[in-house]
């Protein structure tokens, strides 16, 4: 497939390949690029005879720096994916993270895909759109690690020229999961298809968009990947009856429900300022 901006990029390595986002777009990218690597700690169960895989941790910069030898491509999904505790989100998504950029500028990486998440805007209310240029509203100590992310990868963009597109991932599923999700949810094709813009796309600088098909209940603006040239060609709405069925079987939270991030809004609050705007 051509790159940046003509070039062809011959190796793709991708992170948190054994994660269940991986899982689910894993099969789409096979033959995209001449060479595509697989890694993380541990290898997915699914892996297959014709997929290249090497475990690697994040947190260990000589490894990473073995990936990333002779990649023109990352698209890096690996870290921890939710709230936990400090130690493991500062081990996998602020130290791991730090390696990982460190490695792409040396090695000559050209293009990083970084995962980021809603959960990095997830304070924002439900009554509300915003856009891709916003302030950062991170609803947990991970939605934190994904505001560092897309600064790092800033920083790496305009200082050192690795180009990096940021993709505030919503919910990826083959259908959203619940009310929540008719608003951000992303098929695992649309996601490649972002995926593929954020490797190729002559413009990319340091570029934040939203990873969502196409959701009429969007709390999100995505005009800026809609520039980029993408076109979701899934539309959540399709799946409304599910999606309503299983938030039948929710528990009502009022807190999580005024805002983007939901659950992980209302995990730990205690009367916070989130009530303001
Ligand atoms: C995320 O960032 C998580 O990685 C994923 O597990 C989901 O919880 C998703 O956000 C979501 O908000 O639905």
């Amino acid at each position: 497939m051509l790159g940046l901006g003509g070039d062809a990029l011959q190796k793709v390595v991708m992170t948190g390949a054994s994660g269940g986002v991986c899982r689910q777009i894993r099969p789409l990218l096979k033959g995209l690029w001449p060479e595509l690597v697989l890694s993380s700690r541990r290898p997915p169960e699914d892996l297959a005879a014709d997929e290249t895989f090497q475990a690697v941790d994040l947190a260990d910069r000589v490894a990473v720096d073995a990936l990333l030898d002779g990649a023109d491509g990352l698209i890096h999904m690996g870290g921890y994916s939710v709230e936990g505790p400090w130690e493991a989100i500062h081990e996998a998504n602020i130290v791991g993270l730090y390696n990982t950029f460190e490695a792409a500028r040396t090695k000559g990486v050209k293009r990083v895909i970084f995962a980021s998440s809603n959960h990095a805007i997830g304070f924002y209310r439900r009554d509300g759109r915003i856009d891709h240029d916003v302030q950062a509203r991170p609803d947990t100590r991970y939605g934190v690690s994904k505001v560092f992310g897309e600064a790092l990868g800033s920083l790496y963009a305009r200082k050192y020229g690795v180009r990096v597109f940021n993709i505030r991932i919503g919910n990826v599923a083959d259908r959203p999961a619940d009310h929540r999700r008719l608003s951000m949810w992303l098929h695992p094709e649309d996601l490649v298809q972002l995926i593929r813009i954020g490797l190729d796309h002559p413009a990319i600088v340091d570029d934040v968009v939203y990873g969502m098909s196409h959701c009429e209940r969007a709390w999100w603006d995505n005009s800026h990947a809609r520039a980029l040239g993408y076109r979701p060609k899934h539309h959540a709405e399709d799946h409304v009856a599910f999606a309503m069925a299983e938030q039948a079987k929710l528990p009502p939270d009022p807190i999580g429900d005024q805002f983007h991030g939901g659950t992980f809004c209302s995990q730990e609050f205690d009367g916070g300022l989130a009530d303001l705007d």
